[in-house]
């Protein structure tokens, strides 16, 4: 029998998983508005390629029955998962497992409380943009990462790495996917608000103006990462290691502009609240300094707050 995923969120991850399982497996796009059915996929090798893909609005999906998928794919921003969920909770049994694809760690631990069913976390470097309603450029391959936050259900994990690998991602089912999530949301901190409210793209912060704030910024992670239980990056200590990976990436993504950037740009909410929230939560509960990342919120807030006023 064919696996059936649906994908809700068509944005840049979830039109790439669309296209990449398209050929193996029954697919559903789900998004809120309507989506051409007719979708182009540029491969990392600039190779260009189009399929007919399956795509529903929630509203059509409500509307009709469905056989019950194998998987659900979150692939909605983090502070649209829990509603993207809710939306379509009435159709699906509430056993049929869930993927969440998100940033940060917000969506994942609530998701993970209030389902009845299987929650799967996703953690990609897969590079994606969208180029309009109809397009999708998979600009880089990287690696996938999927595992429970309470590793329960580890031979799941496994199915969907197989069948992901399948498709073209390097995947790997973890047991240890929360500490992955972490060290992602650590990267992110150090790299997302600082581009973004600078409007540069992340290899601008390996220039000396940045340093003192990259220093200052991972400085507060690495403390709120130990107290967290998050191991350091590659066997290495503290602060440094941090330091090091955030380096690292900002020297492998030097071109990229940072999706927060891309969200400042297009006027959309940030994920700021997935990516800062938990780390300013985590040091109020243990009592670590956080003024460094709570400046960063408030800016990042306030950059968002502008939005509309400069629209009117
Ligand atoms: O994940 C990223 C993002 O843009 O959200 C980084 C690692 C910062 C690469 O751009």
């Amino acid at each position: 029998m064919t696996t059936s995923h649906w994908i809700l969120g068509p944005g840049a991850i979830g039109r790439l998983l669309a296209h990449s399982l398209s050929p193996m497996a029954a697919v559903t796009l789900i998004g809120r508005r309507a989506l051409a059915e007719q979708q182009w996929l540029t491969t990392p090798e600039g190779e260009q390629k189009s399929q007919l893909l399956n795509t529903f609005t929630v509203a059509q999906l409500a509307s009709e029955t469905h056989a019950p998928p194998a998987f659900v794919h979150i692939t909605t921003k983090a502070m649209a998962a829990e509603a993207a969920l809710e939306s379509i909770s009435e159709v699906i049994p509430s056993t049929t497992p869930q993927v969440l694809w998100q940033n940060g760690f917000l969506a994942q631990p609530r998701i993970t409380q209030v389902w009845p069913g299987p929650v799967l976390c996703a953690t990609t470097s897969e590079g994606a943009y969208l180029t309009g309603d109809d397009g999708v450029v998979h600009a880089g391959r990287g690696a996938t990462f999927i595992g429970d936050l309470n590793n329960q259900h580890g031979a799941l994990a496994e199915a969907l790495a197989q069948t992901l690998t399948q498709a073209g991602f390097a995947a790997t089912a973890v047991d240890d996917i929360r500490s992955r999530l972490w060290q992602k949301l650590a990267v992110n901190a150090a790299i997302n608000p600082l581009v973004a409210l600078h409007g540069v793209r992340n290899g601008e912060l390996r220039e000396a103006a940045y340093a003192g704030r990259v220093k200052a910024i991972v400085k507060e992670v690495a403390a709120i990462m130990q107290a967290e239980g998050i191991q350091p990056p590659n066997g290495g200590h503290g602060e440094d290691a941090w330091r090091a990976l955030v380096l690292q990436v900002v020297e492998n993504t030097a071109n990229n502009k940072a999706s927060m950037l891309q969200d400042v740009e297009a006027r959309r909410p940030t994920e700021r609240e997935a990516i800062l929230g938990p780390l300013i939560e985590s040091a109020q509960h243990h009592g670590l300094p956080y003024g460094v990342l709570q400046a960063l919120d408030d800016d990042i807030a306030a950059l968002e707050a502008g939005y509309s006023e400069s629209a009117t």
